[in-house]
């Protein structure tokens, strides 16, 4: 199914074209940035036809479309995963290998689009792709951030962080649509005025500041089925260029808050995963898209239906967790005071259209607001949320009479504050959580009281990935060996994958895949050297923590063992022990210390023991800087073993686990998120678990009793460990530890000692990477082990996910496209 465009000759011709009129130069005197410009416009030219086909086909349709509403959208680089998805990659690379191109040096001229920051904001870009290659009409719609998530640097050992200006060079998979721009009104106040003709009040927002929303539209494509949905992002203008006009008529003052406020809203990304951040800017930021969102799928919808009151029938709002859940006021708004209908017919489509993923049980996390900041920054929509609110309290009044703890629990405005989940909940027609144990416990433990009182609205609905890119980009080998084996269909039917268990016993195809895996290390290894300028042994076993830095995912229980492991080593130097290289990489929050100092720890920790002869190499650390998903791809492609290591009931799913296990990679890890269900299919046996359950850490979270003190008094081995945090080992500053020294501890500075029971699960930890070590030393167990991996991989293709939420919650109908060309020729 090869374009015609991409017949290479044409494709060369384009190429050439684009630098000359791009540019002015001939391609043999463009620089590798203007050679990607010129070959990413040759390929968007491809795209828009499609684009334009696809719109086509969905406006002969008119298939339900479901506008996934994210603040983030971590989509990683544009140009490979394009030519994957529209079959053109082998074809691209040899037309550019005789332009003398490589297309592996071309593909790193892009910068990460890294609107996002961690699995939230990944999840919402597997999404996308799945959608549009399953072939339902979707919408991606978020912010177009000037500043993504910010570039790491380690100076020193610490992070730094370095802004991220992804658009300097221009963005060429973007097209600006000044033409579906919105406005969306901030501050000032409600007039309410009585309507003599419907005997209604009428509600006048007067006095707002206007700030233009201006739509960025990416394509989304699908793979090789002619598909292009469509990821829109807004960006924001003021609405009166700043010019001579107003500085005339002393607007002078005006005109210049208006540009600021535009400039402010989609300036930067918010770099916190799992934690509010409270900020008046950040709620800014959340009307901002999603009121111009709404605003632009009701006018799509009208212009081809005239009942409003049958929106649902051809539109869902999915919500990302709670940051866009202003659209439930936001379209009770529109439908009201645009459309003219009463609360009653208002609330009947809007609890219709909407619907709640949650992502964290992490108190940190959940979205509540002021009611003084609310108010008057939204004044309209706070109304409508306080209406909300008086309404649903009459509910819960009714159902559980002369019970106000139910009231004072689950009120949406209550102490002040506007509690983002409960609206989300009461309004939204579904509630789901990402993997099934983080489901049972927002039924049973954080959301109890409204799953007692609506049960029918909760579900699970366990994440996934694309195998397009974490499989088919990023490990084309293993890929090619794959498609060799069992045939093409995995790519898009990852089911298909478990036909590879045939070979769990055949020799000489464990033989192949190791030696596939052992390419990637090497690549790896390179990648290291080059930029650590450490020297890894691919012979070695890679053990792998990539994802961002928080305390429950205990980067530190990982790094305080791989000292404990240092000192054995130094203490029994004839000891038996295979070499192992500890591979780290994670982006804290700018603002959070702890995590920040952990990083800290971790190359301390590498510079002493990557230095010490004594140990003859065998343990190696590296922390890769600036972890994200381009490189991200290639590690997971070359990881022996995926850490997952999580304090049990905290990590709500991951996704990371998923990428490991197609890669071939065991998951070392707690039961918790989804790691409980990779078990499920991988079986006990190919899989290091350890560590107390999420109903123990529950338990003593209920009941107190967890004391690590104890442990530091009668274990003397981890006591050496943390006092090694203190006594100079690693850093000459006694103090520079302290802090994490502390937090495991009862010491005065810390209220809660362990809190993610670091201490509790270490010998745990510490017997089940024995297992790991011993596993590994067995090559054919271990190849084995390492292939059931990916052939056990199938339910956690973002296609399965997406199939499940189609079938129980957005009830999409599949569309298919026939490209224009191939129409005309038939
Ligand atoms: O969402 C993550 C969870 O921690 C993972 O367990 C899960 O697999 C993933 C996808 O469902 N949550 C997450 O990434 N959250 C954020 O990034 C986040 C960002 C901003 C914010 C709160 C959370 N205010």
């Amino acid at each position: 199914m090869i374009d015609k465009q991409f017949d290479k000759e044409t494709f060369k011709k384009s190429v050439k074209d684009n630098v000359k009129f791009l540019y002015r130069r001939k391609l043999e005197e463009a620089t590798q940035e203007q050679l990607f410009q010129a070959v990413s416009y040759t390929v968007k030219d491809v795209i828009i036809d499609n684009w334009l086909d696809t719109q086509n086909a969905y406006e002969a349709q008119d298939p339900k479309i479901v506008y996934y509403m994210s603040m983030e959208f971590l989509m990683g680089r544009a140009l490979g995963n394009n030519l994957l998805n529209l079959g053109a990659y082998g074809e691209v690379k040899e037309a550019l290998e005789e332009l003398g191109i490589d297309i592996n040096a071309l593909e790193d001229q892009e910068p990460d689009p890294a609107l996002g920051n961690g699995g939230l904001g990944r999840l919402a870009a597997c999404f996308l792709d799945s959608l549009a290659t399953l072939g339902y009409s979707a919408y991606g719609c978020g912010i177009r951030y000037r500043y993504g998530m910010f570039k790491q640097e380690i100076r020193d050992g610490y992070q730094v962080e370095v802004p991220d200006a992804w658009l300097e060079e221009g963005y060429p998979f973007e097209l600006r649509r000044p033409e579906y721009a919105k406005e969306v009104h901030f501050g000032g106040y409600v007039r309410v005025e009585y309507d003599q003709a419907t005997g209604q009040n009428k509600f006048i927002h007067e006095g707002y500041q206007a700030v233009k929303a201006i739509p960025y539209d990416m394509p989304i494509v699908g793979y090789e089925n002619n598909v292009v949905n469509t990821l829109r992002i807004w960006d924001a203008a003021a609405i009166e260029e700043f010019g001579f006009d107003s500085f005339d008529k002393g607007d002078y003052k005006k005109a210049v808050e208006q540009e600021n406020l535009a400039k402010d809203i989609v300036n930067v990304l918010y770099p916190n995963d799992n934690k509010m951040s409270g900020k008046e800017l950040r709620l800014k930021q959340q009307y901002f898209f999603v009121s111009a969102s709404i605003q632009a799928a009701i006018e799509k919808y009208k212009k081809t239906h005239d009942d409003i009151k049958k929106l649902h029938e051809k539109v869902v709002f999915q919500m990302n967790d709670t940051h866009p859940t202003m659209a439930v006021a936001e379209l009770m708004r529109i439908l009201m005071d645009q459309e003219g209908l009463g609360w009653d017919d208002a609330w009947a489509v809007t609890t219709k259209c909407v619907a709640y993923t949650n992502h964290t049980i992490m108190a940190e996390a959940l979205e509540k607001w002021p009611i003084e900041l609310f108010s008057r920054l939204l004044p309209r929509v706070y109304q409508i949320i306080e209406e909300i609110n008086r309404r649903f309290i009459i509910e819960v009044q009714n159902r559980y009479p002369g019970n106000y703890e139910k009231i004072k629990k689950m009120a949406i405005i209550y102490d002040g504050q506007v509690k983002m989940a409960h609206l989300a909940i009461v309004a939204g027609f579904s509630v789901n959580g990402v993997a099934r144990l983080h489901t049972e416990i927002l039924k049973n433990q954080e959301l109890k009281d409204f799953y007692e009182m609506m049960p029918e609205k909760f579900n699970n609905k366990t994440n996934g990935i694309t195998q397009r890119r974490f499989l088919l980009h990023g490990n084309q080998n293993l890929a090619a060996w794959i498609t060799d084996h069992i045939g093409p269909d995995w790519i898009t039917d990852l089911s298909q994958i478990s036909k590879l268990k045939v070979y769990a016993d055949d020799e000489k195809a464990l033989q192949e895949f190791m030696n596939i895996k052992f390419q990637n290390k090497q690549r790896l290894a390179k990648y290291i050297l080059e930029h650590n300028g450490v020297e890894v042994d691919p012979h070695s076993i890679f053990d792998v923590q990539v994802k961002r830095l928080h305390e429950y995912k205990r980067q530190l229980l990982n790094i305080l063992h791989v000292i404990y492991l240092y000192n054995q080593i130094k203490l029994h130097p004839e000891m038996e022990f295979y070499p192992r290289t500890f591979i780290f990489g994670a982006k804290a929050s700018a603002a959070y210390e702890r995590a920040k100092k952990i990083i800290k720890l971790i190359n301390c920790v590498a510079d002493v023991v990557n230095n010490d002869s004594s140990i003859n190499g065998k343990i190696k650390v590296v922390f890769i800087e600036n972890y994200r998903v381009s490189n991200a791809e290639m590690i997971f492609a070359a990881a022996d073993v995926s850490e997952q290591i999580s304090t049990a009931s905290k990590e709500a799913s991951g996704t990371g686990n998923m990428k490991f296990m197609l890669n071939g990679a065991p998951t070392l890890g707690t039961m918790d998120g989804a790691n409980v269900e990779i078990v499920e299919e991988v079986g006990q046996e190919n899989a290091f678990i350890f560590g107390m359950s999420a109903d123990q850490i529950i338990n003593y979270e209920n009941h107190g009793g967890y004391d690590p003190d104890f442990i530091y008094n009668t274990d003397a081995e981890i006591r050496q460990v943390l006092m090694q945090l203190i006594n100079g080992t690693f850093s000459s500053d006694t103090e520079l530890f302290r802090d994490i020294y502390d937090s495991l501890l009862n010491t005065k500075n810390c209220s809660r000692a362990d809190q993610y029971f670091i201490l509790g699960d270490f010998r745990s930890y510490a017997e089940a990477q024995k297992r790991v070590e011993a596993a590994y030393k067995d090559e054919k167990k271990w190849a084995k082990m390492a292939l059931l991996n990916t052939a056990c991989s199938g339910k956690f293709s973002s296609d399965r996910t997406i199939q499940e939420y189609v079938d129980d919650i957005w009830h999409l109908d599949k569309v298919t496209v026939t490209k224009s060309s191939e129409a005309a020729e038939k």
